[in-house]
C-alpha cells in the first residue's frame, strides 16, 4: 500500500458491531473479563485501548514498523526512550535540538547519572570522539530544531550499528511522508504527535516506532510501568488528523518553498534556514534522505535585532506567535525566548540561535495570502 492510502485505512476496520467507518472512542478505563486472566486482549486502559491500538497501527504502517506506542506528548516519549538506560550510561546527541528534550536531558537525567554529549553531528570525526565504553545511544534530531540542520541518518545508524549501541531519530520535523529513519537502519524513531501527525494544533501527543520485538517489549514494559499514556479522545483525533497527513505534507512542502525563496530575495532578511537550498550546508544529505524539504524555516534579520524581530513577529496577521508547528495554521515563533529559552545563551549562540532568529511553521493556507502577509509585516521593520 501506498503512503495516503496507509494514511486514511491502516489499521482501522469498519465497527464490527455498527458499521461505523470511523474508530469508535473507546472512553473506558477498564474490561470486563470473561473469568481471572481470560479477557479479549484488554485488560485495564493504562496498557491498551482500542482507539489507541487502531492509532498505533496507522503510525506503525507510515514508518514502515512493525511496533509503535503512543504518548501522553512527545516529551513522554523522550522520557519513555532514555529510561531503557541505567546510570553511568552515556548518549551522543545533536547540538542543535528542541530545548525541552535539552532540559529534560540536562535537568532530569543528568541528575540520575546519564551521561550527555551535545555534538554538532555535521562533524563525524568531533562525534567519533565522544565515544567510549560507555557510549549507549546516539540520539539525532533531524532537521533539527531550529537551526534546519540535516543529520546523515545512514551515517550514524551505520556507526551505531559498529559499536552496537541503540540509534534514536526524532523525526518530528520531517514527519513519516517525508523521511522514514527505520529503512535507514534507526532502532527507534519517535515524534511529537502533537505537530504534523495530529495536524490540527488540537492535541498534544507523543509516539515511537521500531522493527525490534525486544525493544518494543522493553518500552512497553516502561510505558505501562510509569504512565504516560494518551487517552482515547485524544488517539481519535490525531488517527482522524493522519487521514490528511499526506495531503497537508505537499502544501506545507510546497508553502515552505515559497517562503524559504521570497525570505532570502528580501533586502532586509539576512540568513534562512531551509534544507531545500542547493548551498544548504548538507542539502545533498537531505535530497537522499527526505522526499521534499518541508515547511519549517527560520530566519534572521540583517538588522540581526532583537526589536526588529520582536516587531515583526507581532505584525504578521496570517502567522500567529505562538510555540508548537506542524499545524494547518501558520505559525512564527521566536526560539531565544519561546522553545528554547532553556537552554544557556553561550550554547545556543554556539549553534547560530540567536536573539533575532524567528522561526516560521508554514501552514496550508493560501500561498499568496502567506507571502503578502510576510511582505507587509517586513515593510514595517527597519
Ligand atoms: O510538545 P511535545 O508533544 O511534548 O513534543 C516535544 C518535542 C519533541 N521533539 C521535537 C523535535 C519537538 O519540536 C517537540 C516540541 N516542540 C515544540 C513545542 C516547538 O514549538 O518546537
Amino acid at each position: 500500500m501506498k503512503f495516503g492510502t496507509k494514511a486514511i485505512h491502516a489499521g482501522q476496520e469498519p465497527d464490527p458491531t455498527t458499521g461505523a467507518i470511523m474508530t469508535p472512542i473507546y472512553q473506558t478505563s477498564t474490561y470486563v473479563q470473561e473469568a481471572p486472566a481470560k479477557h479479549k486482549g484488554y485488560a485495564y486502559a493504562r496498557g491498551k485501548n482500542p482507539t489507541r491500538t487502531a492509532l498505533e497501527s496507522c503510525l506503525a504502517a507510515l514508518e514502515n514498523a512493525d511496533h509503535c506506542l503512543c504518548f501522553s506528548s512527545g516529551m513522554g516519549a523522550v522520557d519513555t526512550i532514555i529510561k531503557l538506560l541505567s546510570p553511568g550510561d552515556e548518549v551522543i546527541a545533536t547540538d542543535d535540538l528542541y530545548g525541552g528534550t535539552y532540559r529534560l536531558f540536562t535537568k532530569v537525567f543528568e541528575k540520575m547519572g546519564i551521561r550527555f554529549h551535545f555534538v554538532d553531528m555535521h562533524d563525524f570525526a568531533a562525534v567519533e570522539a565522544c565515544v567510549n565504553d560507555k557510549t549507549r545511544m546516539i540520539w539525532i534530531e533531524t532537521p533539527t530544531n531550529p537551526m534546519m540542520k540535516i543529520i546523515d541518518i545512514a551515517h550514524y545508524t551505520a556507526m551505531a550499528n559498529r559499536l552496537g549501541i541503540w540509534s534514536v531519530v526524532d523525526n518530528t520535523f520531517a514527519s513519516p511522508y517525508l523521511q522514514n529513519p527505520l529503512d535507514m537502519g534507526a532502532d527507534i524513531v519517535m515524534h511529537s504527535a502533537t505537530k504534523y501527525l495530529g495536524g490540527h494544533s488540537d492535541v498534544v501527543m507523543g509516539a515511537l516506532m521500531t522493527n525490534s520485538k525486544e525493544l518494543y517489549d522493553q518500552l512497553a514494559f516502561i510505558t505501562n510501568s510509569c504512565g504516560p499514556v494518551p487517552g482515547p479522545q485524544d488517539s481519535f483525533l490525531v488517527l482522524r488528523g493522519l487521514k490528511t497527513l499526506h495531503l497537508r505534507m505537499k502544501a506545507h512542502c510546497e508553502n515552505g518553498r515559497a517562503v524559504a525563496e521570497f525570505l532570502r530575495a528580501h533586502p532586509k532578511v539576512g540568513k534562512v534556514y531551509w534544507p531545500g537550498f542547493p548551498d544548504h550546508p548538507n542539502h545533498e544529505v537531505a535530497k537522499r534522505q527526505m522526499r521534499d524539504f518541508g515547511g519549517m524555516i527560520s530566519f534572521t534579520l540583517k538588522s540581526d535585532s532583537f526589536d526588529d524581530a520582536s516587531e515583526l513577529a507581532q505584525s504578521l496577521r496570517v502567522f500567529s506567535l505562538a510555540e508548537s508547528l506542524g499545524g494547518v495554521e501558520s505559525l512564527v515563533g521566536h526560539p531565544a525566548s519561546m522553545t528554547h529559552a532553556s537552554i544557556p545563551r553561550e550554547e545556543r549562540i554556539k549553534t547560530g540561535l540567536v536573539d533575532s532568529l524567528l522561526r516560521l511553521s508554514v501552514g496550508v493556507e493560501d500561498m499568496e495570502d502567506i507571502i503578502e502577509d510576510l511582505r507587509q509585516a517586513l515593510e514595517k521593520v527597519k
